[in-house]
């Protein structure tokens, strides 16, 4: 088990933070053996003194910012680094340098010397650096990051050599991915320098329960340091910087009396998304550390065939994501998130699935504060199509689970967990290595429901067994009986009513869409016609509907906007099942999903 926390760098009294986003210098390692940077040393030295540089922006992903093919499709190491000073005033302090997220497996230098090494995209490492550091002149931060997905990386990808001399150049090489979205690499989030004090507040776990008209707060605070604090005060804090329940314990249970509720907005809309603060402040010989911890008091439960929050059942009028933008790829981009949730609320949604991957935390945040249900995935994509159930793939899989509950298991956003996204789950060693994940994850977090999302049949899967909530891809009048709209409903239903009758367990519809090119009509409708995409899911609607007020939970659309892949004969510029285009603009899709989200919700 992880033996640190992972708090979002939040600045209080005690903690100061400033950002190294900019423009950093930037080369990939082109050499034909992939490895000179590493013989040669690059990182003994300014980057600009081994080679040319040239300017790359962080936090984005560093394919599409030049017009160079080589570097958009650049398989291997490609090296960052740009200076910074310390403030002095932090010297008695213990600071840290985290990242949060770079893509795909990253080494960080300061000063020439190796701090950190992290295995894995989409989620934030740190580490403690002040015996590095210099607070008289400058300093510099290297970073390497490889991109290459093979088989134990997650998500899982090949990379296969082309050996025909005639056909190809020497040691040519392609990397396979076995995802349908662009392999984006690069420095994605923020990277930030960060002071605490010496003894400072390490970990915060929350946990919430209410009865009747009272709130539970369960929680657990761990600290770190050398020394052990001398006193900590822990006080729940309401909106209006009211104290409302409060302990010196590490360890208690709280009682907040008459309290506000976390309520999806479509449940609520008066008061959706209320949050508390957990104000931790921890005394010791080295002075004292404030850390204020966002929560929501709310619960979630499987019932029967119903989701429950806060023991009301509730409906996931859903869309399915990707981090995804023109320039800059996955790079973090305020303006982005605060358009798509400006967009989830104007079609009326109320609930996201971060497929494939976890987003990043201040997308979290806005899904608390919005008051929108999150479906949390792990980059768990595309799992055993490649014959890569094995023990190294395992033993990751059940690390990157513990680093996104450790990230995220205080966002009352995140209902449920999805260890995966369509994996093999029809091949007989897929039974022990997600029932071995699955229970792993309940056993860090019994507050959730957990599942993963499942392509398969009803007849061949040998995994749902151990899932708390069925989630089920589905193409009908697509990728099967493509053009065959007038089957979509007879197909789904008889689909959805088998998983019901062999498990009753609730289920949600996690993904049915059509590729669908703007501005393309036809009458009759014709495939990647506008017409085509809106008569899709009206049928996919309609036999929602018969199965709507029974076990059926949500239904979440493919895909919330169109997104970038790699190319393929398939893919037109990228897949093109959004209902936004790439840039935000609704298709016709959007206008009837809209209706539809906006007629469900007042009429719940
Ligand atoms: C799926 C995958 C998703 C793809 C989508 C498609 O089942 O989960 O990643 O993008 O189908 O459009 O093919």
């Amino acid at each position: 088990l992880l033996d640190q926390g992972m708090l979002y760098p939040r600045s209080s009294e005690s903690r100061s933070l400033f950002n190294l986003d900019g423009m950093w210098n930037f080369r990939v390692d082109a050499s034909p053996s992939r490895n000179d940077s590493f013989e040669k040393k690059w990182y003994l030295k300014p980057l600009d003194k081994t080679g040319s540089v040239i300017p790359m922006p962080v936090p984005s992903s560093y394919n599409d910012i030049t017009q160079d093919k080589k570097i958009r499709d650049f398989v291997g190491w490609a090296w960052y680094d740009r200076e910074f000073y310390t403030p002095a005033a932090w010297n008695s302090q213990r600071i840290v340098l985290r990242f949060g997220s770079v893509h795909y497996y990253t080494i960080v230098w300061v000063n020439y010397q190796e701090v950190m090494r992290h295995d894995g995209g989409h989620l934030p490492f740190e580490a403690e650096i002040n015996s590095y550091l210099y607070f008289d002149r400058v300093n510099r931060v290297t970073v390497a990051v490889n991109n290459t997905l093979t088989s134990t990386t997650l998500p899982p990808g090949s990379i296969t050599f082309k050996v025909d001399p005639n056909m190809y150049p020497p040691g040519y090489f392609v990397q396979d991915l076995q995802m349908d979205f662009f392999n984006y690499a690069g420095i994605h989030r923020h990277v930030t320098l960060y002071s605490t004090p010496r003894v400072y507040v390490d970990d915060i776990t929350i946990v919430t329960d209410i009865f009747k008209e009272n709130g539970i707060v369960n929680y657990t605070i761990t600290t770190g340091g050398p020394f052990e604090p001398i006193s900590l005060k822990v006080e729940v804090v309401d909106k209006d910087e009211k104290v409302v329940a409060s302990s010196t314990k590490n360890q208690s249970s709280l009682i907040v009396h008459n309290a506000k509720y976390w309520w999806p907005y479509t449940m609520n809309p008066k008061m959706p998304g209320y949050m508390y603060t957990l104000r931790v402040t921890l005394v010791s010989g080295n002075g004292t550390d404030v850390y204020r911890q966002p929560f929501g008091i709310r619960t979630v439960h499987i019932l029967g065939s119903q989701l429950l929050i806060n023991r009301d059942p509730f409906y996931c009028l859903g869309v399915n994501k990707h981090e995804d933008f023109d320039i800059r790829g996955k790079g973090l981009d305020y303006a982005l998130i605060a358009k798509d949730f400006n967009l989830m609320k104007w079609l009326g949604a109320n609930c996201f699935r971060t497929s494939h991957y976890p987003y990043a935390e201040e997308i979290m945040d806005q899904a608390d504060q919005q008051g929108i249900v999150v479906i949390d995935e792990s980059p768990g994509v595309g799992i055993g199509k490649d014959e890569n159930f094995g023990n190294v793939s395992l033993s990751h899989h059940l690390e990157v689970m513990e680093e996104l509950v450790r990230r995220d298991k205080n966002h009352p956003s995140v209902i449920i967990w999805s260890i995966a996204n369509e994996p093999a789950t029809n091949k007989p060693i897929a039974e022990p290595y997600f029932k071995t994940i699955l229970n792993h994850v309940r056993s860090l977090d019994q507050s959730r429901p957990v599942t993963f999302v499942c392509n398969q049949d009803f007849n061949n899967d040998v995994a749902i067994p151990y899932v708390d909530i069925i989630l089920v891809n589905r193409y009908y009048g697509w990728y099967s009986d493509t053009g065959h709209t007038e089957l979509i409903q007879r197909q789904l239903e008889y689909d959805f009513r088998q998983w019901h009758q062999k498990y009753a367990k609730p289920m949600i519809l996690s993904e049915y869409g059509a590729d669908t090119v703007p501005g393309l009509h036809r009458d009759p409708s014709f495939v990647f016609s506008e017409d085509y995409q809106v008569e899709f899911l009206k049928e996919y609607h309609q036999a929602l509907d018969t199965m709507r007020h029974d076990f059926v939970v949500g239904e979440m659309v493919w895909n919330f906007a169109d997104f970038m892949t790699a190319q393929g004969i398939t893919r037109v510029l990228g897949n093109r099942k959004g209902i936004f285009t790439r840039d935000r603009q609704p298709k016709m899709s959007a206008h009837v999903l809209r209706t539809r989200y906006l007629s469900i919700a007042n009429n719940t």
